[in-house]
Formats: C-alpha cells, sequence, structure tokens
C-alpha cells in the first residue's frame, strides 16, 4: 500500500476530524430466515434434493404433478440403503425449529424421516418413523435444535430396507417447509471466527521493510501505538491515515505505518477501544524457518517411498503399476508428490512447482541449506534441489516412448479421507497433452541446468528427455487434455498450449544455446502468466535471468517489456487495494494468484530497481500472512491464527494441520458447499472458511505453496541487479538513459529505476549526475 505516501501528511491535519462512519461488520447467518428448503413444492422440479443408494439399494428420482416422486426398485439391505435427502441446512444450537411436510407411497411402509450431521457419527437432531400409505399423511411438529450448532445439516428420509420385501412403488413428497421460528436462546456469536480490529502480517517484519497495518471498526480513535511485547513499553505512536471505504469486505479502513520500528523484538499494536492486534515480530530472520517449512512440506507430499515425520510419516503409497488409459498396458510411475489435499500426480502443476522452486533457488541460494530435515539433508546439495529432483524424476517416468507426456496419474476418483497408503484403487494413466508434454520439456531443460555441476549423467538425461518432448511437439499441434468421462480427478485443463510451448522454447535455448530453440522462441508472440494454465512468464523469467543473454536482443526486450509492464500495472493496483494486493476479484486459489504478483514484483525490482515494486511485493506477503480482512495467516503453523482444518487428507486423517502449507484463500464463487453454507451472506473478499470440507477455500496445493518460497526468496535479495545509470530499466546504459536523465531533471519524466540515476551515490539525483552518466558514455 503506498497510501502513506500521499495520504500521510494529510492524514496528520485531519486526523482530529477523522469521526469515522466505519461499519462495524457483523455477518449474519446464512439463510436462516424464511423456508430453509429452497424447493419444497416441487412445482416443476427436484432441484437441490438429490438419492443416496448403497447396500443394493436403486431407486430413481423425478417431480411427478408438483410432487417429488422417489421410484423405488430395490430397497437394498439397509435402511438407509436407500435415500432421498436436501443438503445443507443451517441448524442453530437452542433455535425453535418447525418441520412440516406431506408424504405418501403407493405401497403401504415405514420410512424415517430425519436431520442429520452429515458425516462422523450422523447424530440424528430430529427423527421420526413413520408408517406410509397412498393417502398423503401431513406431518407437522416444532423441535429445539439441543446439539452444537451445524450448519451444513442434511434432511432426509431412509427409504431402504424395512424388514419386509417391498415391490416397486414410489414414495411421494410435498409441501415440505423447515423455519427457524425462536432464534431468542440462539447465541450467534459463539460460533463465528472472531474478526480483529487491527490486521498486521502475523509472522513479522524485516527490520528495513515498510510496514503498514489496517484497522477497522474504528470510531473515534486516532492514534495508535507499537508496544514492546516484552517489556510493555511503547516504542512508537503514529496516527491514523487513509479511510477508505472496502465493499469488498463490506468495511472502512484506516491504516497505521510503523515502519521506524526497526528494532528487533516481539510487538503488538494497540488503538483506542479496538482490540490489541495479534503479535508480530521485527528481525532480519523473520521468514528463515517459515522458508524452510514451505519446502519441507514437499516432503511430506512425497508418493512412492516411506516418509518419515512424527506427525506424518507413512508406509510408501501409490507404489502399483498404473493402467494406461484405453490400453492393456501397465507402467511404473511411481514417485514425485501428492498434488495437494487428494493423492493425484499431475505434469502440470508439477512444472509450475518446479519452476518456482529452481527459480526461488536461483535468486537466492544462500537462504536454502542442506539440512531442512529430509532424507537428503547432510548430502552436500541443498535440499531444495533435492526434493525437486524427487518430481523430475517422477516425471521422467512420465514420458511416453513417443516422447509425448502423460498428462496426470491418478485412480478414477478422489479417494477418501485416508493416509495415502490406503488409496489402493487401480491407478490410471490419463492421455497424453500438449500442455503437460510442453511443461514437461521446460522442466528437463532446467533439470539439465541445475543439475549439470551436481550430477552430469542425471542432468543428460533430463536434457534427453527434454528433446524428445521437443520433437513430439514438432510433430503434434495441439493434444488438449479433458478428462475422459470416467475419471473424476483434477483435470487440470487448458484452452491454449501456445504459452507452454513458449516456456518450453526459452527453457530450451536457455539450457543449450541453440539457434532452433532461438529461432522458435522469437517467432512466438510474448506470452505471460504464472498459475497452471498460463506459464508464459517462465519463459520470460527463463530469458532475462540467462547468464550472458544479450540485453540488446529482441528477444530480451520482449520478455523485460513483458515482465517490466505487468510490475507497472501490478504495484498500481496494490497502491489503490485496501489490503495492498493486486486482485479485486477472488476466485478458487486466489492465494496462488496473490502471491504470483508478488513474484512479478519482485522480478520488476530485480531489473528495474523500483522500490515501490519491491514494497508491493512485501505488502502482499504481509497479506498472505495475516493482513487480510479475515485476520487469518494462510500459512498452517504460523502466526497466531492459521487454518486448523485445511482440506487435505494426511492433516484430516491425523487430524491436526500439517505446517508450512499455504491454503487456496478466499474464493468468492461458493464452490463448494462448506463455502455455501457458512459463507452465502458474507462480502466476497471474506469467502473463505476454516473447515476441512471447504476444498475451494482451504486445500492445499504444491503449486500454491512454491509462489510462497518464490516470493519469500524475491524479498530476501537485497543485492542491486541493475547497472548504474539504467534509469529506464532497459537492462543497459545507453544514451536513452542520459536523454531520460535530462527529461527527469526537467520535470517531464519520470525514472524507471530511481537507484540508477545516482550515478554519484551522494544524497539525491541532480544535474551533477546527469554530466557524470554523460561522461561514462563517452568512455
Ligand atoms: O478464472 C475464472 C474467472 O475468470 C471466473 O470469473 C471465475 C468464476 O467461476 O472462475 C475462474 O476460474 C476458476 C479457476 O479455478 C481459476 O481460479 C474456476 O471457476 C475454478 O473452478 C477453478 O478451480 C480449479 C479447481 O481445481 C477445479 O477445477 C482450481 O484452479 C485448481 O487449482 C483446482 O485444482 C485441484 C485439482 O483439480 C485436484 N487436486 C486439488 C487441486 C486444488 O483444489
Ligand atoms: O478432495 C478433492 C479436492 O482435492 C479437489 O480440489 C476438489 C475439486 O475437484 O474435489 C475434492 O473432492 C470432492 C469432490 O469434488 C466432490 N465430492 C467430495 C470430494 C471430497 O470433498
Ligand atoms: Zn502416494
Amino acid at each position: 500500500m503506498g497510501y502513506h505516501v500521499f495520504r500521510k501528511g494529510l492524514a496528520l491535519l485531519t486526523a482530529g476530524l477523522m469521526l469515522s462512519s466505519a461499519a462495524v461488520y457483523a455477518p449474519l447467518p446464512a439463510d436462516a430466515e424464511g423456508n430453509l428448503i429452497s424447493n419444497g413444492t416441487f412445482d416443476s422440479s427436484v432441484s437441490g434434493w438429490g438419492t443416496y443408494k448403497e447396500s443394493g439399494g436403486a431407486a430413481t428420482l423425478t417431480a411427478d404433478n408438483g410432487r417429488l416422486a422417489l421410484n423405488v426398485t430395490n430397497t437394498g439391505t439397509k435402511n438407509y440403503a436407500v435415500q432421498v435427502y436436501y443438503d445443507i441446512i443451517p441448524m442453530y444450537q437452542n433455535g425453535v425449529y418447525h418441520l412440516s411436510y406431506e408424504i405418501s407411497s403407493s405401497v403401504d411402509r415405514y420410512v424415517e424421516g430425519l436431520i442429520q450431521l452429515n458425516g462422523g457419527n450422523y447424530q440424528a437432531y430430529t427423527w421420526k418413523g413413520l408408517n406410509i400409505t397412498s393417502e398423503p399423511l401431513t406431518v407437522d411438529y416444532t423441535f429445539t435444535m439441543k446439539y452444537e450448532t451445524d450448519i451444513m445439516a442434511k434432511f432426509l428420509f431412509n427409504c431402504g430396507d424395512t424388514g419386509t420385501e417391498l415391490p416397486e412403488h414410489t414414495i411421494y413428497l410435498d409441501n415440505v417447509v423447515l423455519e427457524l421460528v425462536d432464534d431468542s436462546q440462539v447465541e450467534y456469536d459463539a460460533f463465528m471466527p472472531y474478526e480483529p480490529d487491527i490486521m498486521t502480517n502475523q509472522v513479522g517484519y524485516k527490520p528495513e521493510s515498510e510496514k503498514i497495518a489496517v484497522f477497522r471498526n474504528v470510531t473515534d480513535e486516532t492514534e495508535f501505538s507499537v508496544v514492546n511485547a516484552d517489556t510493555k513499553k511503547t516504542v512508537l505512536t503514529g496516527m491514523l491515515y487513509g479511510e477508505t471505504e472496502y465493499p469488498g469486505a463490506d468495511e472502512t479502513d484506516f491504516y497505521g505505518d510503523f515502519s521506524d520500528v526497526t528494532e528487533e523484538g516481539t510487538y503488538y499494536i494497540t488503538c483506542g477501544g479496538l482490540d490489541d492486534s495479534y503479535t508480530f515480530t521485527v528481525g532480519d530472520g523473520v521468514y528463515d524457518s517459515l522458508l524452510d517449512d514451505s519446502v519441507r512440506m514437499l516432503y511430506l507430499q512425497r508418493c512412492g517411498e516411506a516418509v518419515e515425520d512424527d506427525d506424518f510419516g507413512h508406509a510408501a503409497c501409490h507404489t502399483g503399476l498404473a493402467k494406461v488409459y484405453g490400453t492393456n498396458e501397465t507402467i511404473d510411475v511411481s514417485g514425485g508428490w501428492h498434488d495437494a489435499g487428494d493423492y493425484g500426480r499431475y505434469v502440470v502443476p508439477g512444472a509450475k512447482s518446479i519452476a518456482d522452486l529452481l527459480y526461488a533457488y536461483a535468486a537466492a541460494p544462500e537462504l536454502y541449506s542442506d539440512h531442512i530435515g529430509i532424507p537428503e539433508s547432510g548430502n552436500g546439495v541443498p535440499d531444495v534441489l533435492d526434493e525437486v529432483r524427487y518430481e523430475l524424476e517422477w516425471m521422467l517416468k512420465m514420458q511416453a516412448e513417443s516422447g509425448g507426456v502423460y498428462h496426470k496419474v491418478t485412480c478414477e476418483n478422489f479417494p477418501g479421507y485416508v493416509m495415502p497408503q490406503f488409496e489402493t484403487g487401480q491407478l490410471i494413466a490419463t492421455p497424453v497433452s500438449t500442455t503437460a508434454t510442453a511443461d514437461f520439456c521446460a522442466s528437463m531443460a532446467m533439470g539439465y541446468e541445475f543439475y549439470y555441476d551436481i550430477d552430469r549423467t542425471f542432468a543428460e538425461t533430463c536434457l534427453a528427455a527434454a528433446e524428445k518432448a521437443w520433437a513430439f511437439l514438432e510433430e503434434n499441434p495441439d493434444l488438449i487434455f479433458d478428462n475422459p468421462e470416467d475419471i473424476t480427478t483434477g483435470e487440470y485443463g487448458d484452452s491454449s498450449d501456445r504459452d507452454e510451448r513458449y516456456w518450453a522454447a526459452a527453457q530450451m535455448y536457455r539450457a543449450t544455446g541453440e539457434e532452433v530453440y532461438k529461432t522458435a522462441f522469437d517467432a512466438m508472440i510474448v506470452c505471460r502468466g504464472m498459475d497452471w494454465t498460463t506459464v508464459g512468464d517462465y519463459g520470460n523469467i527463463a530469458i532475462l535471468t540467462m547468464d550472458g543473454i544479450d540485453k540488446t536482443s529482441t528477444a530480451y526486450k520482449k520478455c523485460l517489456n513483458s515482465v517490466t509492464s505487468q510490475a507497472k500495472k501490478l504495484a498500481g493496483s496494490v497502491e489503490e487495494h485496501p489490503y495492498g494486493i493486486s486482485v479485486t476479484s477472488f476466485n478458487w486459489g486466489s492465494n496462488m494468484t496473490i502471491a504470483n504478483a508478488g513474484v512479478i514484483l519482485g522480478l520488476g525490482y530485480e531489473l528495474t530497481g523500483n522500490s515501490e515494486y519491491s514494497k508491493a511485493a512485501e505488502s502482499i506477503l504481509s497479506y498472505l500472512l495475516g493482513r487480510n480482512p479475515n485476520g487469518v495467516c494462510y500459512v498452517t503453523g504460523y502466526g497466531t491464527v492459521s487454518p486448523q482444518n485445511p482440506h487435505h487428507r494426511p492433516s484430516m486423517a491425523m487430524k491436526q494441520s500439517m505446517k508450512g502449507m499455504l491454503v487456496g484463500g478466499v474464493n468468492q464463487n461458493l464452490d463448494d458447499s462448506a463455502a455455501k453454507a457458512y459463507l452465502a451472506s458474507v462480502p466476497a473478499a471474506k469467502r473463505y472458511v476454516d473447515h476441512s470440507e471447504s476444498y475451494s477455500t482451504n486445500e492445499i496445493t504444491i503449486y500454491w505453496n512454491s509462489p510462497l518460497t518464490y516470493l519469500l526468496s524475491l524479498t530476501e535479495t537485497e543485492e542491486d541487479v541493475w547497472q548504474p545509470g539504467d534509469v529506464n530499466a532497459d537492462g543497459t546504459f545507453s544514451i536513452a538513459d542520459a536523454v531520460l536523465m535530462q527529461k527527469f531533471l526537467l520535470g517531464q519524466k519520470e525514472l524507471v529505476n530511481q537507484k540508477a540515476g545516482n550515478v554519484c551515490e551522494d544524497y539525491d539525483i541532480n544535474v551533477l549526475d546527469l554530466s557524470v552518466m554523460k561522461e561514462m558514455l563517452r568512455k
């Protein structure tokens, strides 16, 4: 956030007048009013209702003359072998509910109508055993919810086995009404997550970093203090400034700049009647263990070998052969990392992780130790490289004879919430795609480069595989992946493989220096992106950070322009945003999008020396680590409040949150049932719930973690990598820089890289610098 730059002075002047219009944000429970069943009359459909069948049960569901009709052809062997249900009902403890419906059946039979916990011990909150006939029975009663609040309860009828054999028959349901009629005894607050008034990065700040806290629920406060948590002494007092409406979070925000707190220590912020902030640390090594854990998490995601860890250790998993989809061929594709909260292994997202981690390492090798606690620790190779190699070794197995690369290996469906060794279904390698093949090609080219001095044989293997993949790409213009009908695991689909090919060409050129790749790359129009669908920026990074690259070449210039123009735009968005990030709409995995922007800004800083970019990158890091509308540090095990219930099978199975994982974060689209239940009435920028069923906000992935690692690397590098005098930040010092300098001094233009303009290295930029620059040009 750059508010302080122009608003600080103003704030000091107006501080006394700042009677706030801050909206005190108190979320209301989702959908607690009116009929909780959105479709209870079945006028035209049974939408919202579904069936569950097991143990031989068989039934179909339709709307029949304005009634729900469940045609039961087999009652199965259990009372719940056939169910008709309505999901996600908010049931508040001590709430009084009124339930009514009409039910009948074409044959006389017994059914059970209940509302229950959907999982665990399936506790019934209300239950009625009913003998029904062809004459509609009206059920109408009031009950009190005695159990703990459950806003994802399930209303259902058990229509399975009754102990007597029944012929095929139809059960009819109509006029279903469920209302919360008395909520006077409901303590809504009791289950609402606490929302802090003062948000900071909960992990901490480096001494020299800009430090800005966000304040909300401000009434008449004007001043804040930073207090040393150990001595309880106030170390800084400052004024709130920058009152900003943030409709996205339905709140009014103020800011406090405490950048002047540079002494190592643990602090918190106080501000009048607001709740104190959580504590945070200022110090040089604040992110050290976070960086290590962000990498070690990948070790814990390893597949195909026994993992050793006190909490998450497990026997080797997924060691069986995989069937090549649609054939009888079986192949060994063991190894690699589990993608996410599920145990699939997918090439496309794996490649993103590899790129992030290797470039993270290249940006600041000194940060990566050989003792983060993986089996290879102490082998003389930085652990991050050992870890990435584990994924590369797996990827090598994913290459088919043709040179093309299988898109993914998973079972047909996602597994239950078990540790990985208990997912034992048939593994399936799904068809080759050109997105996977190009991503593979780029990854292997990186493998060649990064392991060349460590293990020549492995490096050569990587290059050979990359070349084979390239040859395949040349012959196969477009094989885009869609999930086959019978496979429901992650798709990682794409509409175009253009950016993947762009990245592959750049990386192949960088690895080999060969003209063919350069020619191919030069012919491609510039691409962007670093999520899994778009990877163009990895191509740009490959060129921009390539040893000995000709900075006057067209290739270099197109990449430079792409990255710096993105950085410029992103820095502007960060500056504008109430919480200092670049996104305004939040989709699945928004924390990755946010972290990726931080990476581009970090790179932008390295390329141009524009400190607005590095500040913006750090601002983004602060958002991820706690300075956000939810007041949550989105990395498990860090900060004061972090996700306790990630959608992550090992964490769910072991009933504890694995450390060092970045969750997906806010997703305004309500893409899962928990999000629908908990977040429907929550403003867009706060739609995150720490619930293990919320895979669209609270899952983790290897490729959400890796940009965090990369961002940490970039915010830790302090060396100036630009050239003195290169004020237009095009990578070289030339006459064009002197011209820009002249215009700057005349007040006509801005310098892109301020620091590079101070060639005299004195207190400011003036004519003296210009004359030195002219001298430099003469030499
Ligand atoms: O980009 C669009 C945006 O323009 C649009 O406004 C918005 C509205 O729906 O959607 C946005 O796209 C979303 C996309 O993620 C990017 O955020 C899609 O809706 C959303 O469905 C999609 O979600 C993906 C999800 O799989 C479902 O396909 C996630 O990106 C992706 O990370 C996730 O990946 C899963 C794997 O399949 C399986 N393993 C776990 C992993 C993480 O959840
Ligand atoms: O666990 C799955 C998670 O990894 C995926 O990201 C998500 C979306 O594809 O799906 C999760 O699996 C759920 C499935 O989509 C729907 N049924 C329940 C599954 C577990 O929550
Ligand atoms: Zn596994």
